[in-house]
């Protein structure tokens, strides 16, 4: 499942373009240097794309972070307890979910996600799973305070952000995001989040620039997708995906980097790139033990737990929502 697939709540103009989707890369292409944001990698064919990243041999999070959810559910019961409201930020991947809530013994789940039939269908999916838990998803954009259901009133929440979604917002972002989040769970609530970590770059570059080039055409589908939607004439086999490690930022930043000088038409206004020029469409921030915490208790939570797989690359942080008069 994607992470930030959003297909729902979308505001089409009367050719049926996205028009969030054209502001975005048409503000982006003006630019210097060119961005667009990630989140319109995940059309359905960048969706089956980026499924197909997490089954890579070199794509090594989803499986850290799976082993993690494996070998520590006793723990994970200990530290978050039974009874809690579990309020998922996207709809619920395929294997983590479950591993979590068979561990603690929730009171509810409620998936909140953008895209309305992917939610219904995680949902479903859940719900035929664990028969006699409520489960209550909700159609929102999580970016902003959700108002959750009346039914999870009362009950403890937990928060869970797998996936280390979290790394591809810029630290303000991110901030902007833990800080919301803490609104929609409240008081006296816990969040559970993943984060990859930072490792040797020749690792992280390769996770990024497999040997089968998935994630080359992952990243190439945002130029077709372009032309698809936008008019666009975007010449793609004169872009080539590249994957490179920012030290100072600690983060992977993926490009489409012109192979030569190229000429182009999006919506009908025209665009240069000159030879090694490119178009930056991802950040992937990667975390140390205390850029992590940082992060957190800038959003406005408190670490309490981390958990790693064995090789240490991947971490689980049980985090618990900072009291506003925490001293000094
Ligand atoms: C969704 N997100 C956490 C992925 C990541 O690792 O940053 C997206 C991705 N981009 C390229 N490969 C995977």
């Amino acid at each position: 499942m994607s992470p930030t697939k959003g297909i729902a709540l979308v505001d089409l103009d009367e050719q049926g373009v996205d028009r969030a989707f054209r502001a975005d890369v048409l503000t982006g292409l003006r630019q210097t240097p060119k961005a667009i944001p990630a989140r319109w990698f995940y059309d359905d064919a960048g969706s089956a794309l980026f499924e197909d990243i997490t089954r890579l041999p070199e794509y090594y999070p989803t499986r850290a972070e799976t082993t993690i959810l494996q070998a520590n559910g006793t723990e994970f019961a200990e530290a978050i307890g039974p009874g809690k409201a579990v309020v998922e930020f996207g709809s619920g991947s395929s294997v983590k979910t479950p591993l979590l809530l068979r561990a603690i013994e929730p009171a509810a789940y409620v998936p909140l996600d953008i895209a309305g039939d992917f939610l219904r269908a995680a949902a479903a999916d859940l719900a035929a799973k664990f028969p006699g838990l409520p489960v209550h998803p909700v159609e929102a954009d999580f970016m902003r305070e959700v108002a959750l259901p009346p039914q999870v009133d009362g009950l403890p929440k937990l928060g869970f952000f797998p996936g280390s979604t979290i790394g591809n917002m810029v630290p303000r972002t991110a901030v902007d995001l833990l800080r919301t989040m803490r609104l929609t769970l409240g008081q006296g609530s816990k969040l559970l989040i993943g984060m990859d970590l930072v490792k040797d770059p020749a690792v992280l570059v390769a996770a990024y620039d497999d040997a089968a080039g998935t994630t080359a055409a992952f990243n190439l589908n945002l130029a077709h997708r372009i032309n698809r939607e936008l008019g666009g004439t975007i010449p793609v086999q004169g872009l080539r995906h590249a994957a490179r490690w920012n030290d100072d930022l600690a983060r992977i930043e993926m490009h489409l980097e012109a192979t030569r000088d190229l000429a182009f038409e999006v919506s009908g206004e025209r665009f240069t790139l000159a030879e090694g020029e490119t178009i930056h469409t991802e950040n992937s921030h990667k975390f140390t033990r205390r850029s992590g915490n940082t992060l957190l208790l800038a959003g406005g939570w408190t670490p309490i737990r981390r958990w790693l797989d064995s090789h240490r690359r991947f971490a689980l942080i049980l985090a618990r929502a900072t009291e506003h008069r925490d001293a000094p």
